[in-house]
């Protein structure tokens, strides 16, 4: 029997076909019928199946000693652990979320509600990890986080990439499946592909040109590159833009010349690529983790797109446009516009700012460790690893032992799992429905697509196991039926969204039919029962996609321009002698998918990569030990000397350190490498967001 399914591991949301004979996996191959992937995969989703066997994989609840409980006496704990806080101070209940929420139907439909049913505002997730600075300059540009745009690959002919690795990331903020296809296909018809990265990466390598970068320096970078832009008369901005002539004057500073030892580019380079990308017949700027989880995040994020929209290239086809969503996104429902602005409220120990309703994950262990009045006493995580990927990871596994309660809703016992006091274990990914809510909000073209579980849940499905929580939550206590809060969740989204007809389901696909009928495409889940929906390349969408409170695009937004002194100090500050940065493998999928044999084969994949100049500097060969420190910490790591990384950069890759014995991963472990973020500091933040800094950070190295 073949299932078409969507690949729920990462945002490139392939389409897959799996065979099942007598209840399992025969196996699994990238789905040629799907219009939007077209037979694409890579070594994660073939591994899906491997996932579906792995016997570490959680089947049943779990004490923190390993006992299994049953589901009754789990429910009976949680609502004995977390009664006296709930009693006491809401906001002494922390939650994680982690990244694989947003790759479900039961982290987009029902964590929203499980949140409101607990009325903490101790809410920690992943994006500040990752994307938060994106999410505040769109959000003050465009009036909604969600309003991103999305270089538009099938037509642009000259794509700008900072930061970014889609050819083993498969992309992100960036929906497109087999991106490597999609260069050839761009480099065929005579468009160009520019990357600026610390690493010549495998993107670097099938771009048309690369140019190494200092970490942290993009958005230098990018003023000069403005600054060029006006100073050659390559402006051409579109008509509903605010704030061009602020952003004149806000270059100023920056000329070319001034920030070419900093980036380490040259001034005719940028010169040069401000002409470029001002003649290409369509062009876009796009930059991803790397321009985010740096010391000037937002300010880089911010600044890409006041390219796109200087150079005339927001919002027209081959530049970069708004996907129009099928379900489920905020821009597409009429709304006032409003200026969109981060929280007021901020953390209780360091004041670090709230951000479209969560706190900086840097700031989670502090506010667990901080004695006072709503400190964190009890913590619940959902598909977060936040010892592993969280900064000061020492810290965080302190922080989290030291809690009263903790309960995990995961798959997995791993570094972070292996301290909670409970963890729920969820189906598996094939024994899920999935519909990508958020992903089709970034993808390069606009389809809508569905699909079935392949295998019957033999465990509560994850909705259900939030629905109970927060029924214990809200003091509704465990025999609520699931169904009937399914009902209140659905009027909260109709008072939200307005009034349709639904169709006859049940669960997530209940409120699923109702975000379809409800979108801008008026589409029945039915209809997507029937196969994926083709709903065109993107589209030109301003006005109507604006939510600013002036109507219009606003490229000098205050907050933002107020940062801009700090980026002119860093002009005088000379760069470290070595820092860190990151990586993603394509075997990988940050810190979870390392107990899969299929993945973790072959030589060691956590080594240390580190120029051959300074390799030769520090006496270091490739497969020596090294001392790795920084202002955080220490670690002992494995060298691999190659000219891939610049002169005075080392990197690491993200995810790893599996060796901590509370977890229960016997390939993992085996294969355990070290974690970065053991000596990434939680005290320096992006100062906008609060989000953490992973990249560029200053480094001393050591043969041993
Ligand atoms: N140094 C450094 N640190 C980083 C990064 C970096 O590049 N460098 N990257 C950052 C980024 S971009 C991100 S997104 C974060 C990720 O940070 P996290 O989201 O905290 O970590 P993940 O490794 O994605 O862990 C996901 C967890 O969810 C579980 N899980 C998997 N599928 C499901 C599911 O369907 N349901 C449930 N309930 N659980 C599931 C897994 O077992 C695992 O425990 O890490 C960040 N940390
Ligand atoms: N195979 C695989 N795929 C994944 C993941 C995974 O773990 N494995 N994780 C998923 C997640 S959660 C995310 S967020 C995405 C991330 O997707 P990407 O952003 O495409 O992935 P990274 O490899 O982290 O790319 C960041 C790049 O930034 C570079 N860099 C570091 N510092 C700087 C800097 O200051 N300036 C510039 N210009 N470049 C810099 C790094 O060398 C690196 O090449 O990947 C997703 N996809
Ligand atoms: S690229 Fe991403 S979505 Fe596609 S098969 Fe691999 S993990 Fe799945
Ligand atoms: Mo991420």
């Amino acid at each position: 029997m073949k299932h078409r399914i969507l690949c729920p591991l990462c945002e490139a949301t392939c389409g897959l076909e799996v065979t099942v004979q007598e209840g399992q996996v025969q196996g699994i191959r990238g789905d040629t019928q799907d219009p939007f992937s077209a037979g694409y995969l890579c070594p994660k989703g073939y591994s899906l199946k491997a996932l579906e066997e792995d016997p570490d994989r959680l089947r049943s609840p779990q004490l923190r000693d390993g006992t299994t409980i049953s589901w009754e006496e789990a429910f009976e704990r949680i609502e004995a652990g977390l009664g006296p806080h709930l009693a006491r101070d809401r906001n002494s209940i922390g939650v994680y979320l982690g990244n694989p929420n947003v790759h479900n139907l039961a982290g987009q439909l029902y964590v929203p509600a499980f949140l409101k049913m607990l009325g903490s505002r101790s809410i920690f997730s992943a994006s500040s990890l990752d994307q938060q600075p994106k999410h505040l300059a769109c959000g003050l540009m465009f009036g909604d986080p969600m309003s991103i745009p999305i270089p538009d690959l099938e037509r642009t002919n000259f794509l700008l990439i900072l930061g970014a690795n889609p050819l083993e990331s498969n992309g992100s903020l960036l929906t497109a499946p087999n991106m490597l296809g999609r260069f050839k296909a761009i480099k065929a018809r005579g468009g160009q592909i520019v990357v600026f990265d610390p690493r010549r990466t495998r993107t670097a390598q099938e771009a048309t040109r690369h140019h190494f970068l200092q970490p942290g320096t993009d958005a230098l970078l990018l003023m000069a590159l403005i600054q060029e832009l006006f100073r050659q008369g390559l402006v051409r901005p579109g008509p509903q833009v605010e704030g061009v002539e602020a952003m004149h004057e806000a270059c100023q500073p920056f000329t070319a010349a001034t920030v070419a030892p900093i980036c380490r580019v040259s001034a005719e380079t940028i010169s040069e690529l401000a002409r470029q990308l001002a003649e290409a017949p369509g062009a876009a700027v796009y930059g991803r983790l790397g321009t985010c989880t740096q010391s000037f995040g937002t300010l880089t994020s911010w600044l890409v797109e006041v390219v796109n929209v200087l150079t005339g290239n927001l919002d027209r086809p081959g530049g970069a446009l708004f996907p129009k969503a099928a379900a489920g996104a905020r821009n597409t429902v009429p709304g006032k516009g409003r200026n969109y602005t981060p929280g007021a409220v901020r953390t209780r120990v360091r004041g670090l700012p709230q951000i479209n309703g969560e706190f900086p994950s840097a700031a989670l262990a502090e506010e667990i460790l901080t004695p006072g009045e709503g400190q964190i006493r009890a913590l619940i995580t959902i598909a977060g690893n936040p010892a592993v990927s969280a900064p000061n990871s020492s810290k965080v596994r302190q922080a989290l032992q030291s809690l009263d309660f903790f309960v995990a809703v995961d798959c997995y016992r791993n570094e972070t799992t292996g301290l909670a006091d409970l963890i729920l274990p969820v189906p598996s990914h094939l024994q899920r429905s999935h519909y990508d809510l958020v992903f089709s909000q970034l993808a390069c073209h606009n389809y809508a697509r569905y699909s079935a579980p392949v295998f019957p849940s033999e465990q509560p499905q994850e909705w259900e196991i939030l629905v109970q929580l927060g029924a214990i939550v809200a003091g509704l206590g465990r025999q609520i039926p699931s169904q009937k809060l399914n009902q209140q969740i659905l009027q909260t989204l109709m008072q939200r969204q307005g009034t349709c007809a639904v169709g006859d389901h049940e669960g997530p696909e209940l409120l699923l039919d109702y975000l379809l009928r409800q979108g801008p495409y008026a589409l029945t889940l039915d209809q997507l029962r029937q196969g994926p929906v083709d709903l065109g390349p993107l589209q030109p969408r301003i006005p109507e996609v604006l939510r600013t409170a002036s109507g219009k695009v606003e490229l000098a937004p205050a907050l933002l321009l107020e940062d801009l002194p700090r980026l002119q100090e860093r002009l005088q500050q000379a760069n470290p002698e070595m820092c860190l940065i990151g990586r993603r493998q394509l075997r990988s999928n940050n810190s979870w998918m390392h107990n899969l044999p299929v993945l973790v084969k072959g030589p060691p994949a956590c080594t240390l990569l580190i120029h051959p100049q300074d390799a030769d500097r520090l006496g270091l060969n490739s497969g020596d030990k090294a001392g790795l420190r920084s202002s955080c910490g220490q670690l002992e790591v494995s060298v691999e000397v190659t000219p891939e990384v610049m002169p005075g950069v080392v990197s690491l890759p993200h995810g790893w350190g599996h060796h901590q014995p509370h977890a229960q991963m016997a390939v993992a472990r085996q294969h355990c490498g070290v974690n970065a973020n053991e000596i990434v500091p939680d005290e320096t933040v992006e100062p906008l967001t609060g989000n953490a800094i992973q990249n560029g950070i200053p480094v001393e190295i050591e043969r041993l």
